[in-house]
């Protein structure tokens, strides 16, 4: 360690940090804007200067390293009143409309400085930049921009796909799309990540609250809902708990609250696609089909493949996502079952995703033209519906879901971890390879948040290489190798979101890689505390076989189940 003095205080730190680092670690507050700890230093917002004796000037504290010796004052009155002045340029051309703004209820960046330091312009120049409404994922608000540009170190750096870039002229520096063209005419994946690092309600999900309100109101409106693994250890931290705290029980009351008539589960759907996705690999790898087999449950994932890979879609599983899945049943086996039509069917679907929206609205998401899903909330929509509705989650009673499809496995659940689609898997295939003789079910070889693992497995005889990669900046490096020809990878597992589910686009704000390990932990417990932990045992997964699909690929479930993505 070397010695400094911060803020009069002397103390021995790390090496190799930047100031910023060394004062978040020690619990100095240095605000920021453009700084989020995934992604490299901007040095753009000009709020976390500080004063270190003998320089001339304030330092940006976010890309000054600390030296041996330093002394340094974080919040003198030189400090305070160069980060006023940075947050009157700022402000000065950012909107009033806080009342209706997509961050209300704290969580903009800029409005939590804004109240800390007193800054608050009469005069506002804003530059009219206009909004973009093109994409069913997410909205873009130009006037709200601060050219922070964390969106654009986002998508380029960690996601590898470069949709934003900076635009600089005499008088200004802004952000647009590449071309200046609406969102949806790029290669943009609608992941969401740009939103999750945005300081400010420029880059916000497609707002359809009001949607789901409207839904919630109307008496003539059968609501069904259904939501993702990840929600259940997510949702919680909006309301104040720990990352990744097992709240499942919570929502279903809530739900019920608002006159929900059926609260289900995707993890029933996630069950049930392991037994399509294993019965599909298993088919491929015994009549020499196309392997490697990619998973195709993540949205952004398929669109990414669309448009980066289009020479792999063969490779790619049929198998619609559990999300897809749970939208077919919820308009055919749901209503057949209950008697219902399926036209007052208004089915809802929660999603730490901001791809799934635009995913419920693919043409081939629909049947005999009713849209299959017909709104998808994020996690963090989901929160400020309930706050709305006056629920407050964490004081409510555990209540179960709804049957017919509200039973999932501890392997549905870790879908929402990179590598638990493919552990899930494992579960099963390995189990009807051996017939049943196998008492594995933790594959400890595919955890853990690295961007990209590989495993190989001997599994009744056969050698079984897997991979796995989350992020899209990461399923490059392994389609890559795919597209050469040589990867000698069987299976494949790919989400579009760093981390996977757990650090989707539309998950609780905010996060970073501490976050998302305690959320992967709290999932791998909620999958140790369940008594079911593979997919087949899934009491009703057996029962809709039985009753409506028949066998796992045959062919009522490639009708309901599957679907074809082409170039
Ligand atoms: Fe996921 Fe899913 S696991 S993509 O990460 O497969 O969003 O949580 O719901 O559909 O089940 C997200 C999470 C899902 C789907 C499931 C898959």
């Amino acid at each position: 360690g070397i010695n400094v003095t911060i803020n009069n205080k002397p103390m021995t730190v790390a090496e190799g940090k930047t100031i910023l680092e060394v004062c978040k670690e020690a619990g100095i507050n240095i605000p920021t804007l453009c700084y989020h700890p995934d992604l490299k230093p901007g040095g753009v917002c000009n709020l976390c200067v500080v004063q270190v004796a003998g320089e001339a000037e304030l330092v940006k504290s976010c890309e000054t390293e600390i030296k041996a010796g330093m002394v340094i004052d974080t919040d003198n009155d030189a400090v305070i009143a160069s980060r006023k002045e940075a947050l009157t340029t700022i402000l000065e051309k950012h909107p009033n409309d806080c009342l209706t703004c997509e961050r209300v209820g704290g969580d903009c960046e800029l409005q939590n400085q804004a109240y800390y330091y007193e800054v608050n312009p009469k005069e506002r120049n804003v530059p009219n930049r206009g909004l973009d409404v093109s994409s069913f994922a997410l909205t873009r608000d130009m006037d709200k921009c601060i050219a922070c540009e964390k969106c654009v170190r986002m998508c380029e750096d960690i996601q590898g796909i470069g949709v934003y870039e900076k635009v600089e002229t005499a008088d200004d520096v802004y952000i647009t799309t590449k071309a200046n063209v609406p969102i949806s005419e790029t290669d943009c994946i609608n992941c969401g990540q740009c939103i999750k690092v945005c300081p400010v309600g420029a880059l916000t999900e497609k707002n359809e609250i009001h949607k789901a309100m409207a839904a919630l109101r109307d008496p003539n409106k059968h609501v069904v809902v259904q939501m993702a693994p990840a929600i259940k250890n997510t949702l919680g931290e909006e309301f104040g708990t720990a990352p990744g705290a097992d709240v499942t029980g919570k929502i279903p009351a809530a739900f019920r609250k608002l006159g929900v008539a059926k609260v289900f589960d995707t993890d029933f759907t996630a069950d049930l696609t392991i037994m399509e996705e294993g019965t599909e690999f298993l088919h491929r790898v015994k009549e020499g089909g196309t392997l490697p087999l990619l998973t195709s449950c993540s949205p952004g994932w398929i669109k990414y493949i669309e448009h980066q890979y289009p020479q792999l879609l063969d490779n790619l599983s049929s198998c619609k996502s559990p999300q897809q899945m749970f939208g077919a049943l919820a308009k055919s086996y749901y209503p057949e079952t209950a008697g219902l039509d399926p036209k007052d069917i208004f089915h809802l679907s929660i999603m730490p995703c901001t791809a799934k929206k635009f995913e419920a609205n693919r043409p081939e998401m629909s049947q005999n033209g009713i849209q299959d899903v017909d709104v998808v909330l994020t996690t963090r929509e989901l929160a400020k519906l309930f706050k709305l509705e006056g629920i407050n989650l964490l004081q409510l009673e555990d209540e179960g879901f709804d049957q017919l499809m509200g039973e999932g496995t501890g392997a549905a659940r870790i879908f929402a971890n990179t590598g638990g689609v493919m552990e899930a898997a494992l579960r099963t295939v390995v189990w009807i390879l051996t017939e049943g003789d196998i008492d594995t079910i933790d594959y400890t070889a595919v955890r853990g948040l690295e961007g990209v693992k590989e495993a190989e497995l001997e599994v009744a005889g056969m050698k079984v290489k897997v991979a796995i990669a989350s992020g899209t900046g990461n399923a490059k490096k392994l389609m890559d190798k795919v597209a050469a020809g040589d990867s000698g990878y069987h299976f494949i597992e790919i989400m579009g979101c760093p981390t996977g589910c757990i650090g989707g686009g539309g998950a609780p704000l905010p996060d970073d890689n501490a976050v998302k390990q305690q959320r992967m932990e709290g999932i791998y417990a909620s999958d140790a505390g369940n008594p079911v932990r593979r997919s087949h045992e899934n009491t009703e997964v057996q029962k809709i076989y039985k009753d409506y699909l028949g066998e796992p690929g045959g062919h009522k479930a490639h009708h309901l189940l599957h679907t074809h993505y082409v170039d």
